[in-house]
């Protein structure tokens, strides 16, 4: 496998001119969806509150193509995968509702020179907080545009200085069945795990998110911080971490654990792969009913096609 350095972009430098394009094409859809919620009925069909209160999505767009429009907040908020909180798409929100995510400690450590213990607000206060938006797609063939907020994950790694050893990332999520009631019964071996590797890890894409539509986390999102990686499956997005180590070999992630053969570690969004029970090739935008095309690396591929240069991507599925 090649494991290449991390590429070290300023956050200006990933705004490429079709993304300019794709804003502009972005705010002139933002009319669209004006129009479409002043139609209550259709409003009601996509998900939006009845009373109109749904904040406003906020952020810049990254990717975006130009259908694209921010997924109403409460399909982002209401059809999640979450299994900690049951296995039904509507479970999180219900069972969820009475997790507590503060107070919350983050332990960084493995290979770096500075491990540490931190109090979530301690963990975010050096980080620039940036709201971003993202299409993301799950590998059922759904998919979303979500308007995250959070940091860079390549800004965690650095404050802990990874030695020269370290290759890859994993975190883990919150273990305990107490809050977790997902977590008495065996569908998933507990606590769910999921990692990158470490140029993944570092790009400038990859986001450990504390919030959605400019508020802080809704606990089935994740609360409160979970990974974003956009070009790749949703599975990968590890919700309530509470772990993050740096290792040198490939971690294991807890899809793989379970069907290694449907799901594995690099689950790059790709069209041309199908799962074994979902094909690739289209998907369906939640709020929508025909199919559109799924994209390679999910619309980015200008950005990070090149980490996997080299790779059979049928092998590294
Ligand atoms: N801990 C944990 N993280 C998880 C999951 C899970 O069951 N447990 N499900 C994953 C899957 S399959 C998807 S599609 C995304 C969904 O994230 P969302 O609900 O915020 O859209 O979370 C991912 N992260
Ligand atoms: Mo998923």
């Amino acid at each position: 496998m090649l494991i290449r350095r991390a590429p070290d972009l300023k956050s200006s430098e990933i705004t490429t001119e079709s993304q300019y394009l794709n804003r502009r094409e972005w705010i002139a859809s933002m009319g669209a969806l004006g129009a479409v919620t002043a139609f209550p009925s259709i409003a009601k069909a996509l998900g939006a509150s009845p009373q109109g209160q749904d904040p406003k999505p906020i952020g810049t767009p990254m990717g975006l193509q130009p259908n694209d429009t921010p997924t109403p907040w409460a399909d982002v908020t209401g059809y999640n995968n979450f299994y900690e909180f049951g296995t039904g798409k509507e479970d999180p929100a219900e069972n969820a509702r009475a997790f507590k995510p503060l107070p919350w400690t983050v332990r960084v450590e493995g290979m770096v020179n500075k491990p540490a213990d931190y109090q979530l607000e301690d963990f975010l206060k050096p980080h620039k907080v940036e709201d971003r938006i993202y299409r993301m797609r799950c590998v059922e063939a759904w998919s979303m545009v979500i308007p995250w907020r959070g940091i860079q994950l390549s800004d965690v790694l650095k404050r802990a200085e990874p030695t020269s050893s370290a290759k890859f990332v994993e975190m883990t999520t919150l273990f305990d069945p107490r809050r977790m009631p997902g977590q008495n019964s065996r569908v998933l071996d507990w606590p769910y795990v999921e990692g990158l590797r470490l140029d993944e890890a570092m790009h400038p894409l990859t986001m450990l998110a504390t919030g959605v539509y400019g508020r802080t986390l809704p606990n089935q999102n994740g609360a409160p911080l979970r990974l974003v990686v956009p070009w790749k499956y949703g599975f990968k997005g590890v919700k309530s971490i509470v772990r993050i180590r740096l290792v040198d070999r490939q971690p294991r992630n807890t899809w793989n654990l379970s069907a290694p053969e449907e799901y594995g570690f690099y689950s790059n969004v790709n069209p041309e792969v199908d799962h074994p029970r979902w094909s690739q090739a289209s998907e369906r935008r939640i709020g929508e009913f025909r199919r559109r095309p799924t994209l390679m690396f999910n619309g980015y591929a200008d950005q990070v096609a090149s980490l996997y240069s080299g790779m059979d991507l049928r092998k590294n599925y």
